[in-house]
């Protein structure tokens, strides 16, 4: 078969809902190797008319916080109202240890085995800015195989959160049940991005004290505040109801087609510079101007600063 129409029965599988193709274009676009990335780059060609047709979720929230648990029942909810979903866990770990993605797989094991849902986890594989990458190119997967909500679940490290606000149209920020003191922890830059906070937990012991943190952050923050208890299935419905509220004011004013713009330019830049930095990273090893000023660091003849401006004339003459 010529390579054409390999990928033209490839593109076929993924948009009539193939999982196996899915899986296999995911783990095809997440991988490193030079080969694959050229097939990765015509797929993502073919498949890039059916961008953004889904509805995009970040959530996010420290460990424990209940992300998977209300992903679980979100989920099931959304196939009860005939939809169907992808959910893409990111995180950081999952490369040294696979615990994580293991307890994701049981902790929405109900959702695991229903045809309607797809749960992919998606490793950073060490990749610089690669979190951002792969998963935003899993998306898109996702979306030309006709899934109507894409949930990415990312755990409470920094950059990842930053990477998944700048891929989706409404992201979520689970906190626990504290009299106001859990948003202390959120570093300011990631509260910023947030378009919804859910106090999670909102049951038993812990009832009073969501209401408590809820009526307090409704009034110092300007997102909606909303409460869930994703273990029994309480305010399900109320979050879906925020989120499609969310979207259609953005989509009113044109905010969301602006978003999006944003956020393609942003992941323009982002690979663009992934690119410089690898290639740097290799001139750095090869080239024996750039060896000497590292040189120079190290016997501490040279400040880092002023050395990395003298790298970077060096390295805009040799063009
Ligand atoms: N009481 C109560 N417990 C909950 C609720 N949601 C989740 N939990 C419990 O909290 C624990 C952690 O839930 P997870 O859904 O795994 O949390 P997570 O945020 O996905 O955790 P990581 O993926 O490890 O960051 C589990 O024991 C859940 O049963 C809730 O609404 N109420
Ligand atoms: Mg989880």
């Amino acid at each position: 078969m010529k390579k054409d129409d390999t990928l033209t029965l490839t593109v076929e599988k993924i948009l009539g809902q193939d999982r196996r193709a899915l899986a296999r274009a995911i783990t095809l676009v997440e991988s490193q190797n030079p080969a694959h990335q050229k097939q990765a780059f015509a797929l993502l060609d073919a498949l890039l008319p059916h961008a953004h047709r889904a509805i995009r979720i970040g959530i996010s929230g420290a460990p424990g916080v209940g992300k998977s648990t209300l992903i679980e029942a979100l989920g099931l909810w959304l196939i009860e109202q005939q939809k169907r979903l992808a959910i893409l866990t990111v995180d950081p770990s999952s490369t040294q240890s696979q615990g994580s993605i293991l307890g994701d797989k049981t902790r929405m094991q109900k959702l695991g085995a229903d045809k309607r849902a797809f749960i992919r986890p998606s490793p950073s594989s060490g990749r610089l800015g690669g979190v951002a990458t792969s998963t935003r190119e899993a998306v898109l997967v996702c979306e030309a195989a006709g899934f109507d909500v894409v949930i990415i679940e990312t755990m409470g490290v920094g950059q990842s959160e930053i990477a998944v606000a700048s891929m989706v149209d409404t992201f979520i920020l689970l906190v626990q049940p504290g009299s106001g003191d859990e948003l202390q922890g959120v570093k300011k830059g990631i509260l910023e991005l947030v378009d919804m906070i859910i106090i999670n937990k909102a049951d038993g012991d812990l009832k009073k004290l969501a209401n408590l943190s809820a009526a307090q952050h409704a009034r110092s923050l300007k997102v909606p505040v909303l409460k869930a208890s994703a273990l029994h299935n309480e305010w399900i419905k109320e979050i879906w109801e925020a989120v499609e509220k969310h979207r259609e004011v953005l989509k009113k004013n044109g905010a969301l087609q602006k978003k999006i713009k944003q956020q393609v330019e942003q992941w323009f830049l982002e690979s663009i510079t992934e690119n410089f930095l690898k290639k740097l990273k290799t001139d750095l090893k090869t080239n024996p101007e750039l060896g000497r000023f590292i040189s120079s660091i190290d016997a501490k003849k040279i400040s880092v600063t002023h050395a990395a401006s003298l790298a970077y004339y060096h390295l805009e003459k040799m063009k």
